[in-house]
């Protein structure tokens, strides 16, 4: 047998192979919250983004008995040393968001045995942004990322008007939740910046949507729409939403063929006092992208649903629907034994026709943890299923992991953006 070639005589050999494989191949990472270095402040990086994460601040006020009012008036580094001390010093940092600021230090050096919050601060205060993206994206081994650019943010928007010259490291996605979710807020900034639409959504509103679309597409090169929604989304229904989606969203789409990916599943300000972290999770219908799939066959579809309940569901509507691309363990499923879970069901119903993961890092560093830990769980379950099918006599080559692996990294959502309908 070629030296390349793993069958079940030469299972530990097969193993090492799918660990190193997924190890090594460098990543798209479909959808982050990060920016490329023309946007300033916007890109968030060092011990103290990592430590006042939103994830952490949730955790926080579970372990601490400090007023919110009380936490909010604290300044940034303020927030940082009350989130170390409560999370890491007063109880041990056993949760995966805690976990994952240790594995980020830990990528870069650091010294974590040390607890030395003041010597994690004085590295970084060596680093320029540009050297720590660098260093970042190299070790993390990100090919690119995606960033998510929301024309309505009144920080980002200017960056763009004003001449954006790109990195090819960052790339675009078109993130509309104020025009979807809120009509009523949104269209009068759509009137200020020179488009003709009412409230009522007339024709000639529509058009006018389209064109606002459009001209952001082309501006950002955007290389997909995306909006997160409610557990209540649902299609076809009488509302702006629908509108908006069935007669903006989609022909842009269409006529740019780049995807629409929706984000299922959250509850905006749950806990009002928490602010970013006050989002919470409800169970989502499948019935809309069903719809929109079956309805819609030349346009292209990305999902991601936030509660495991929805989890099988997506799997089976996505094996109808080739122009539907199931990605990511968003948020709440970004813990190991959810990422297991489901990434073990993807590849039992979908083969490797999926993206297991994304990093939704809002921190530059945050990279570093979510692809270490995330490569570990697809590795893992790589490897079963790699075994299991040799064990039926199957051989398996090292080229044949490769590319299987390269598709699930990356592959797939270049390739999807290429399919034509
Ligand atoms: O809507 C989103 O893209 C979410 O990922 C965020 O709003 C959320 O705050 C987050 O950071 C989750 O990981
Ligand atoms: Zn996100």
């Amino acid at each position: 047998m070629p030296k390349d070639t793993f069958t079940r005589e030469n299972k530990a050999a097969l193993l090492d192979a799918v660990n190193r494989t997924v190890t090594e191949t460098a990543v798209t990472d479909i959808h982050t919250h990060l920016y490329a270095p023309p946007f300033g402040e916007l890109l968030l990086s060092g011990v103290d983004e990592l430590l006042t994460y939103h994830y952490l601040i949730a955790e926080f006020f579970r372990a601490s008995d400090m007023p919110c009012e009380a936490f909010w008036t604290l300044d940034k580094t303020g927030r940082a040393d009350a989130i170390w001390q409560v999370l890491f010093i007063e109880q041990s940092p056993l949760g995966e968001a805690c976990r994952g600021v240790l594995t980020a230090l830990d990528a870069l050096g650091l010294d974590v045995a040390s607890r030395d919050l003041a010597a994690y601060r004085a590295w970084y205060a060596d680093r320029t942004p540009e050297g720590l993206i660098d260093t970042v994206l190299e070790t993390a081994r990100l090919q690119s990322v995606v960033m998510t650019n929301d024309p309505f943010d009144d920080l980002e928007r200017p960056v763009w008007e004003e001449g954006y010259a790109g990195d090819p490291r960052f790339h675009a996605a078109l993130r509309i939740d104020p025009l979807l979710n809120d009509w009523a807020g949104s269209h009068g900034k759509l009137q200020a910046w020179g488009y003709d639409v009412d409230a009522a959504l007339s024709g000639k509103a529509r058009a006018e949507v389209r064109r606002f679309l459009d001209d952001w597409v082309r501006r950002m090169k955007a290389l997909y729409l995306a909006v997160s929604l409610p557990p209540e989304f649902m299609l076809p229904e009488d509302s702006a939403r629908a509108t908006l989606i069935e007669s903006c969203v989609l022909p842009v789409a269409r006529d740019h063929n780049i995807p629409y990916a929706m984000m299922v599943g959250v509850s905006r300000g749950l806990n009002p006092a928490l602010r970013l972290a006050g989002d919470g999770v409800g169970q989502g219908s499948l019935a809309p992208i069903s719809y929109l799939c079956a309805t819609y066959p030349k346009n292209k579809f990305m999902t991601t649903y936030l509660a495991r309940e929805n989890q099988h569901e997506l799997c089976v509507v996505a094996r109808k629907f080739r122009n539907l691309l199931p990605f990511g363990c968003w948020w709440f499923l970004n813990n190991p034994s959810l990422i297991e879970e489901m990434t073990r069901m993807r590849i039992e119903l979908l083969g490797p026709s999926m993206i297991p993961q994304h990093s939704d890092a809002r921190v530059l560093d945050q990279v570093l943890y979510k692809w270490a830990h995330s490569r570990r769980i697809i590795a893992r379950v790589l490897c079963d299923k790699y075994s299991d099918l040799v064990d039926t006599g199957w051989t398996v080559t090292r080229a044949e992991i490769t590319r299987d692996t390269e598709a699930l990294l990356g592959g797939n959502f270049w390739r999807f953006l290429e399919l034509g309908l």
